[in-house]
């Protein structure tokens, strides 16, 4: 591995980190969670795609690790404004979790242990733009953070890379989740400040 030169300025900055509008950044990682953390054991873990039709797609925790992983490095955005730079994570790739997976759905609902729940179209999880990530920093995503695993598909608000992902629902129509039902976007891109319904 590469040893990274910090220079005379603190921390590696990469070049080309933007702030969307209405963000300010944080070197912190703020913990938002809408109800407490679940209580996830690897050995009980399972991750499930269920599509349109009803067919069940399963991995358990050593069927997830098993498969080729990504080291993404990404910037953050959440609704409440602030965005983190530069966070690294290891996952799968939803790209290789749908590969199988035959399906006509647009939309998704994605499940996490908890009640959480957040709706995404089915083509922003693909080309390479959305995890299943079970690694931050080098190690296990700390629990409150949404370890065993969580959702990330940082080009939309934080908000809909679901902590303690437990599957992902494809479907014909849109079903909205827990923030999109209480008023937040339906789609929630930073960069057209998509924050909340008629954004
Ligand atoms: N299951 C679940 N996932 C969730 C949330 C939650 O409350 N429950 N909060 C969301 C919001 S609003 C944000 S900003 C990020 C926060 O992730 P963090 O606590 O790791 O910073 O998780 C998102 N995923
Ligand atoms: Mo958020």
């Amino acid at each position: 591995m590469a040893v990274i030169s910090r220079g005379f300025h603190g921390r590696a900055r990469d070049k080309g980190h933007e702030l969307p509008p209405g963000q300010y950044e944080t070197t912190g990682f703020p913990v938002l969670s809408a109800g407490p953390t679940p209580e996830v054991s690897f050995d009980d873990w399972e991750f499930t795609i269920r599509t349109e039709t009803g067919v069940r797609h399963l991995w358990n925790w050593e069927e997830l690790l098993a498969l080729p992983s990504q080291t993404p490095t990404v910037d953050l955005h959440c609704v409440t404004k602030w965005s983190k730079f530069g966070t690294r994570w290891q996952g799968v790739s939803l790209d290789v979790l749908l590969e199988d997976v035959e399906s006509g759905a647009e939309y998704a609902l994605v499940h996490s242990y908890g009640d959480y729940t957040t709706n995404i179209p089915v083509e922003d999880l693909l080309d390479g733009r959305a995890w299943i990530a079970y690694r931050y920093d080098d190690d296990e995503i700390p629990p409150e953070h949404g370890g065993p695993a969580r959702l990330l598909v940082p080009h939309l608000y934080f908000w809909k890379s679901a902590k303690w992902v437990r599957g992902i629902q494809l479907l014909d129509e849109e079903e909205r989740g827990f923030w999109e039902t209480v008023g937040y976007h339906d789609y929630g891109d930073p960069w057209r400040e998509q924050r909340y319904q008629g954004d």
